[in-house]
């Protein structure tokens, strides 16, 4: 068994509640996903144009820590590798790193102090899968390069020559860059097989030896909060482009989580992908995530430039105003005990506060059964202003009689007709 973490470290990252995902490496030149390698299938010949033309002159981390603060968010995780195997540190093990491109320096450190000087928390992205690693056997089933090169290719592979790589790799990201809140892998697919029942070569913990390189990420940072894909249980779990419906449990008991959700789809930096969410939208994911006791990790894809492009800084900033005015019903918050938010609603909470959030402005009234004689006063967050209480509304009462009741002690408040332009 892995031990756990330390109770200030999970209360600190409950506390936090929203965070910065950075997706950046090659891909950012091609700039059509992270995964084009795979889904085009290119050959590192493809793809070597990108290495020769990576040099990020416009990189300035501390943009992104002040973009990220001022959106709300308290920490940041950036792609050390992604699956492509390129390097944002000068590895001493690989010679596919920052430092033999023609920027030629530790992408890194910067970002770590940027963080720091920002008051952000710092975590690491690291991808367990390695498409450019020599001794790392390109599966059948995932990724998809299925062909019988690709095949022919994995058989003399070796995976344990990986597993060297990838613990020395994690050693000195854990050694070189002072304390470290997140270790982030990413990720097993165990036991895959084909339609035909061949084995498909997945990936899990004998692979990666997932307990003893646990063990030595404890070792190395002890307050280090470890995620949940690398086939064995981890400090918290990861649902991705989903928001569960309720707090995340495991084996019956509850577990920390962080939804980690995209701005268009598409993690790394997508030029022509045009779906972008609103900040309203992104908004109600984090109100969600933290009314169901989760974190919300927002991701940003820079340009192979090194900038957040105009349309994120936009989002950002959006949703920085409104968590100007409402960080309080998130920062710390946690969900509501023992209160059923109504239809299209969600409550958080914080000490004696109650937060009430509406996804949709209901025109008027409000009708929150069992609060009754619970609430002392009620109050916009935006501007402060008084909601009027009606406490077991004559009309509530009729309406619950026709239709079939919603119990006694409904507390009924009075909205503006229309919703505050916030
Ligand atoms: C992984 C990566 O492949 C992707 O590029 C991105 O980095 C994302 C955050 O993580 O995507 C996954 C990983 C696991 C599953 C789905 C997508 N999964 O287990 O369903």
């Amino acid at each position: 068994m892995t031990d756990a973490p330390p109770a200030h470290s999970v209360e600190k990252f409950r506390d936090w509640r929203f965070g910065l995902f950075v997706h950046w490496g090659l891909y950012a030149l091609p700039a059509r996903h992270e995964w084009v390698k795979n889904r085009e299938k290119l050959t590192d010949e493809d793809y070597q144009p990108y290495f020769d033309h990576f040099e990020p002159d416009l990189y300035d981390p501390a943009k992104w820590a002040r973009a990220a603060r001022e959106a709300g968010m308290k920490y940041a995780v950036l792609t050390t590798k992604h699956h492509e195997g390129f390097c944002l540190w000068d590895s001493e093990v690989s010679d596919y790193t920052v430092a033999k491109t023609a920027w030629g320096k530790d992408l890194v450190g910067p970002f770590v102090e940027a963080c720091r000087a920002e008051g952000l928390g710092v975590g690491f992205y690291h991808s367990l899968i390695d498409w450019h690693h020599p001794e790392f056997p390109i599966d059948l089933v995932h990724p998809q390069r299925d062909d019988e090169e690709a095949i022919a290719k994995a058989a003399g592979r070796d995976i344990q020559v990986y597993a060297d790589y990838l613990h020395a790799q994690t050693r000195e990201l854990l050694t070189n860059y002072g304390p470290i809140d997140i270790m982030w892998f990413d990720f097993s697919y165990p036991g895959r097989k084909y339609p035909d029942g061949r084995d498909g070569h997945g990936k899990g913990k004998d692979d990666w030896r997932s307990e003893e390189l646990m063990a030595m990420v404890r070792e190395l940072q002890p307050d280090i909060l470890i995620n949940d894909r690398l086939d064995i249980p981890g400090d918290f779990v990861t649902p991705e482009q989903y928001q569960p419906d309720g707090p995340m449990q495991r084996d019956g008991v509850p577990v920390l989580w962080e939804a980690c959700q995209t701005l268009n789809g598409s993690w790394g930096y997508d030029r022509d992908n045009l779906d972008w969410k609103s900040p309203e939208l992104l908004v109600k994911m984090l109100i969600d995530s933290v009314s169901k006791d989760g974190n919300l990790l927002l991701n940003v894809g820079p340009t192979g430039r090194g900038e957040f492009d105009p349309r994120a800084l936009a989002t950002l900033a959006s949703i920085g105003e409104w968590m100007r005015l409402h960080e309080r019903s998130i920062r710390g918050a946690r969900p509501a005990d023992g209160y059923v938010a109504p239809v299209d609603c969600r409550f958080t909470q914080k000490g004696n506060r109650l937060y009430l959030h509406l996804f949709s402005w209901p025109m008027g009234h409000i009708h929150l059964p069992g609060l009754a004689g619970k609430v002392k006063y009620a109050q916009l967050l935006n501007d402060a202003s008084e909601i009027k209480r009606i406490v077991n509304d004559p009309h509530q009462q009729a309406q619950n009689t026709t239709m079939g009741g919603v119990g006694p002690d409904v507390l009924t408040l009075k909205l503006p007709i229309q919703k505050p332009n916030v």
